[in-house]
């Protein structure tokens, strides 16, 4: 049985992802700079990023990369951000194998021969499928995703249980929705339209939206997903039932509500709906979650709804457009 040991040195992969480069900079404010070393794989970081604290570029599914910087920083703990999500892995399921199942197997086992003390990795709505209830969907329910990136992260839901209940390591693990945020664009998801769509409102007053107004995923702002990693990453390991699979709900909204939402502030915004290949994948998600578990176990509770995310947003956004940085 895993004893729960606190996180002192962390290593970040995918720290240049949306949610990676964010949650790089609150771990390193809570643990101090360099206790933190973020990495990536190919794309440049941003100045604050690489200026905050330690920095590397590594490929998770060569182990010996990772082996380097862990060793070199004395690394306890890893938060395993690095990921190929939905829609670039149903162009490239090769490569979301690689890096989702090989990757992961790699941070698994480094875990295993380091005793290290935590490993962090998420997971997502997309181990759901068509088969899956759609609302209000349960914690335990039937898992048979229709893409690359759903199979790896059902997958990699097993396999990080399957370590914690063999080995004893101490993996953790949450389902994330759609995440919204105004700091570093998605990396190719299905719920992108989400973030995109604000993008455009501020600098267009028009988008093109990829699904049809009707569809409803599950989504959450992104300080309640830094706030839902973090609570879980320290949360007592006694009071755990679940390990890698957590859900965890926020806000359900329509691609039309997110407009109207947004229409309350530009009431000239024009949406127009031009579905493409990610329908099928948003079809097969869930339209909002049942988080009991996360609510009972680790006490989630998120704070953001649409409308709160949506004046947060359009003031970072339209702030960041006065400075010109789209
Ligand atoms: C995606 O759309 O692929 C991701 C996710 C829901 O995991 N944002």
């Amino acid at each position: 049985m895993a004893e729960s040991r606190q996180m002192k040195k962390i290593l970040v992969t995918g720290a240049v992802g949306q949610i990676g480069s964010e949650l790089t900079l609150e771990l390193r404010r809570r643990y101090g700079a360099d206790n933190v070393v973020a990495t990536g794989r190919k794309t440049a970081p941003s100045d604050e990023l690489k200026n905050s604290g330690p920095f590397y570029f590594i490929d998770v599914a060569k182990k010996e990369s990772v082996v380097e910087v862990i060793e070199k920083h004395g690394i306890d703990s890893i938060v395993h951000m690095a990921a190929i999500l939905s829609a670039v892995g149903e162009k490239n399921p090769q490569l979301a194998w690689d890096v989702n199942i090989n990757g992961l197997y790699n941070i698994l086992e480094i875990a295993r021969e380091r005793e290290l003390a935590r490993v962090i990795v998420p997971s997502s709505i997309a181990v759901f499928g068509p088969e899956t209830p759609r609302d209000n969907t349960p914690n335990e329910t039937v898992l048979k995703p229709r893409t690359m990136y759903g199979v790896t992260k059902v997958a990699g839901e097993l396999l990080g249980d399957y370590y914690f209940r063999r080995f004893g390591v101490d993996v953790r693990g949450l389902r994330y929705p759609g995440i919204v945020s105004h700091e570093t664009l998605p990396g190719g998801g299905t719920t992108d339209y989400a973030v995109a769509i604000y993008y455009e409102a501020v600098k267009n007053r028009k988008y093109t939206c990829f699904v049809r107004e009707d569809t409803r995923l599950p989504m959450m702002y992104m300080p309640d997903c830094i706030k839902s990693t973090i609570d879980l990453a320290e949360a007592p390991l006694d009071n755990l039932k679940h390990h890698c699979d957590f859900n965890v709900g926020a806000m359900s909204f329509s691609a039309g509500e997110l407009a109207a939402s947004i229409r309350k502030h530009y009431p000239d915004f024009e949406v127009t709906y031009e579905p493409d290949f990610r329908q099928a994948i948003a079809d097969s998600w869930p339209s909002s979650l049942d988080d009991t578990a996360a609510r009972e176990e680790w006490g989630w509770q998120p704070a953001f709804d649409l409308d709160a995310m949506t004046k947060d947003m359009l003031e970072n956004l339209e702030r960041k457009h006065r400075e010109g940085k789209f």
